[in-house]
């Protein structure tokens, strides 16, 4: 035999071997040879690839160690889009589920469906695509239609197979759901803690930040993990006949298929099984935020069909919020940039609803009154979804005998300048204005941030230290640091001080929206900037308005108008800007004159709101769009909004606009808009 057959042989050997202990490690949780053992297969497959390089094929187990780095991730186009699903949130969302699908159907209520009753995890959907029993590329959902190529990435995911057993059809996709482990997420954590890198603050988020790594070897290194849930293309119509066997028929090929599925008899089926895996929730590894419920007859899945981008056919029942107790170890106030004082209560960390805990809100002072809430307190916590959390109530059979009334601080924690209380303990100021340290480094964070002067690499632990050492004491005096002040402070070495240097001088000529927003102004968000720019064109001319002028605007109140005339009445104010003008920023004047007037527009007096991922342009660009068309694009939805804009995964928006019947309009109704 050749020297080369024989690799090839060993290389085959060595391969079906590493896979095998794939499968018992990672499928089986049943492992058969130490870690070093693997790693010894592993480096013999290696050596024999380096040797031989034509061994290395795409389904080599050498590719789970991750290959070169990417530039950037390309597109795929999915064959069959990726959907998402519908969303119910208690018994009778899951009785009318099953009462359109009869209706649908065509079946008498006296038919009682089969369904498949699975998990859903908190995770991050893929596609991937088999070709001739071999693994040919993986995506990701992207807007649906459209996503990112991940093969590499997902090649590192040892549970999933790289090829198929003989009998696989030739062209199979395969959908599910990658996730991280409660366990490797804080294996993860901790070796992150350790290196001083970054920590992430949920399983989901470490997922999603390992598998969008242009460097597959960093993905390797992470412990992920996936589990099929459906199937996309397929070239043999006869696979199964139900989604249960499809399941079966993938676990047989090697797939990760989810343990907790069951066939569950009817809505009353769904909602047993809702309820037991509710109650072993916190017990399982890893995050799930519901269960999905899907028609088990494909042939009638097929006949149902889709709504939007979902199918008529599944459902995913969300948990509702998580609620956990915890201690409160301490109330502190913190001060922001306009001097406003917020009590924060420090909590004992808790795992709720997908993040770990230990800051929590508490608002103001009415608000502590209104929990009674103490330092030692036990307390409840609850998180849903993306919001944020918050104690919602106290557990005084747990307060200590000896626990005293919390009283909020009359002095400023930071400068001790004197607290200004108003509106009956809801607004608190530090009335320490530009002496007060914190209000200085709130006001200098925001100048730097990205929709601000954008200066990279200006980050908050920078500012804090500038503006202790007593380098600067205001945003302008940004502009007067050298190289070698920077150069001086801890981490910085020559290159990344001239890079922070460089930014500093990119940022000094801007366009007049950032620079406005950029002062903080108190309650001059980027739109209200953006429209005090188009409709003054230059700060002097800003600067110069009256209350009534600023208040005949469409979107500026009072308030807002008095927050604008004080500011500039302030001379402390008026030295800064003069002084950021004498160090070299300028902007771009905008010429009024050219501005149609607002009310012309086709969509002056429309309310609209974005929900969702957008695929063909990101949702600040689709906001600029729709505001130069004259509409006010705003963030929440209320009975106010005229039209909600539905991009892919909306979530608890577009269901508010449901409810209330506002218009809804997909991605393509938008750009068609946008064109008319
Ligand atoms: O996002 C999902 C999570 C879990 C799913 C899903 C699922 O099944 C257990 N199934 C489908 C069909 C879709 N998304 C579109």
């Amino acid at each position: 035999m050749s020297d080369f057959s024989s690799a090839q042989q060993r290389h085959a050997a060595l391969s079906a071997e590493i896979e095998a202990h794939n499968r018992l490690y990672y499928t089986q949780d049943a492992p058969t040879i130490t870690d070093f053992e693997y790693d010894r297969l592993m480096q013999a497959l290696l050596a024999l690839e380096s040797e031989h390089p034509s061994l290395l094929t795409s389904a080599s187990p050498s590719q789970r160690v991750g290959s070169a780095p990417r530039d950037e991730f390309t597109q795929i186009r999915h064959e069959k889009p990726m959907l998402s699903l519908s969303n119910g949130f208690n018994d009778d969302d899951i009785f009318e589920f099953d009462r359109r699908l009869h209706k649908e159907l065509g079946q008498p209520e006296e038919t009682v469906f089969d369904y498949v009753a699975e998990p859903k995890l908190d995770g991050l959907a893929v596609s991937v695509l088999y070709e001739n029993g071999q693994f040919k590329y993986a995506a990701t959902r992207g807007d649906g239609k459209v996503g990112e190529d991940i093969t590499q990435n997902v090649k590192t995911i040892r549970s999933l197979p790289l090829s198929l057993p003989a009998g696989a059809p030739d062209r199979l996709e395969v959908r599910g759901e990658v996730f991280m482990s409660h366990a490797g997420f804080s294996k993860l954590n901790a070796a992150q803690a350790d290196a001083e890198k970054k920590v992430f603050v949920n399983p989901r988020n470490a997922a999603a930040g390992s598998l969008r790594q242009l460097d597959s070897k960093i993905t390797a290194s992470r412990p992920l993990d996936i589990f099929i849930y459906s199937l996309g293309v397929i070239s043999d119509e006869t696979f199964a006949m139900t989604h249960f066997d499809t399941l079966e028929r993938l676990g047989a090929l090697g797939f990760p298929i989810c343990p907790l599925r069951e066939r569950v008899t009817g809505a009353q089926g769904c909602l047993d099984y809702f309820s037991s895996l509710s109650k072993r929730r916190s017990a399982l590894d890893y995050e799930i935020d519901g269960i999905v419920y899907k028609l088990d007859r494909l042939d009638w899945q097929r006949a149902a069909g889709f709504i939007a981008k979902a199918p008529r056919w599944a459902l995913a029942h969300k948990f509702p919020a998580q609620e956990k107790s915890t201690i409160v170890r301490d109330i502190e106030v913190q001060v922001g940039r306009t001097g406003a004082i917020t009590p924060v209560a420090r909590l004992e960390p808790l795992f709720v609803g997908g993040v770990t805990v230990s800051n929590v809100t508490l608002h103001n002072q009415s608000e502590i009154a209104r929990l009674g809430i103490r330092v030692g307190d036990t307390v409840v916590v609850r998180r849903a979804g993306d919001v944020i959390p918050q104690i919602v109530s106290v557990n005084l059979d747990k307060r200590a005998a000896n626990s005293v009334a919390y009283e909020f601080p009359t002095a400023c924690p930071v400068c001790g300048s004197g607290i200004l209380v108003e509106g009956e303990g809801v607004i608190a100021r530090c009335s320490g204005g530009l002496s007060c340290a914190a209000q200085v480094k709130q006001a200098i964070k925001h100048f730097v941030s990205r929709k601000a002067m954008d200066i990279d690499g200006m980050g908050d632990k920078i500012v804090d230290v500038l503006v202790d050492d007593k380098r600067i004491g205001d945003v302008a005096d940004l502009y007067a640091l050298s190289f070698e002040q920077i150069v001086s402070l801890e981490g910085f070495a020559d290159k990344s001080a001239q890079n922070l240097i460089e930014s500093i001088a990119k940022s000094r000529h801007t366009e007049l929206p950032r620079l406005l927003y950029a002062l903080g102004i108190p309650q001059v968000g980027e739109s209200t900037a953006e429209q005090l720019a188009n409709t003054f064109g230059s700060m002097d001319a800003l600067a110069d308005a009256n209350v009534d002028r600023l208040e005949s605007l469409p979107d500026i109140g009072p308030i807002v108008a008095d927050n604008i005339v004080r500011f500039f009445d302030q001379d402390s104010n008026r030295l800064v800007i003069q002084s950021l003008f004498d160090r070299g920023v300028t902007y771009d004047e905008i010429d009024i004159a050219d501005l149609p007037d607002p009310d012309s527009l086709p969509m002056a007096g429309k309310t609209i709101v974005l929900t969702g991922t957008l695929s063909s342009l990101s949702r600040s660009d689709a906001k600029k769009k729709l505001q130069a068309l004259g509409a006010k694009v705003t963030g929440s939805v209320s009975k106010k909004t005229d039209m909600v804009i539905v991009g892919s995964d909306a979530g608890s928006k577009a269901a508010k606009a449901e409810e209330l019947g506002i218009d809804m309009l997909d991605e393509d109704a938008l750009l068609a808009l946008i064109e008319a």
